[in-house]
């Protein structure tokens, strides 16, 4: 039985804070799915797929990650490749009660369960829009994000 569990986001883009987290996850799981959920209502700077792009780039290392995109409710995404666990980082008390909220919602709708990983003190203070706003300003965050989105980034914002 492959045990399968699912780290879903924007990515928007990927940072070493989500790495961490499936980095993590993929010890804990036979397969991890790093799921871009499609956002209608948010553009974002990156296309969803220049997202899975940089995504699979930076978890080609992990022979067990599987990288894709979906538009609607996670649960409904766990239910289509019977995926039983969502794993997310936890931050800080700030993203406790929105993803508290989350989770008993996502279990209420259809019994799976969210699982927590505390980030990495290294990386308790990183966020997608923190690294885009801080590159669009020409500020150095060259240790938060993989060599390849820095590379985006400063390629689409002006960043040094
Ligand atoms: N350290 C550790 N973990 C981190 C860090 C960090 N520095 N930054 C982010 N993370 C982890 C967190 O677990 C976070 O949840 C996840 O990575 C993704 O982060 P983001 O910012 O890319 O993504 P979010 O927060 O915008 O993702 C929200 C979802 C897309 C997961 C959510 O909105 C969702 O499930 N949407 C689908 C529609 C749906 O089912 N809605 C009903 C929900 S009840």
């Amino acid at each position: 039985h492959v045990r399968r569990a699912v780290c879903p986001g924007s990515f928007d883009p990927i940072t070493n804070g989500h790495l961490d987290i499936i980095a993590r996850a993929s010890r804990l799981y036979d397969v991890v799915h790093v799921t871009v959920m499609i956002n209608k209502a948010k553009q974002g700077l990156f296309s969803i797929d220049e997202r899975i792009d940089l995504i699979r780039r930076a978890t080609a290392e992990y022979g067990n990650v599987e990288v894709e995109s979906f538009h609607g409710l996670l649960v409904d995404f766990c239910k289509q490749r019977d995926i039983p666990a969502i794993v997310k980082g936890l931050r800080a008390v700030s993203d406790f009660d929105y993803e508290l909220q989350m989770a008993q919602m996502n279990n209420g709708l259809s019994g799976v369960e969210t699982l927590f990983i505390p980030t990495s003190p290294t990386y308790s203070f990183l966020s997608s829009s923190l690294v885009k706003e801080v590159a669009a300003w020409g500020g150095d965050v060259s240790h938060l994000v993989p060599p390849f989105v820095l590379e985006e980034l400063t390629a689409r914002l002006g960043a040094k």
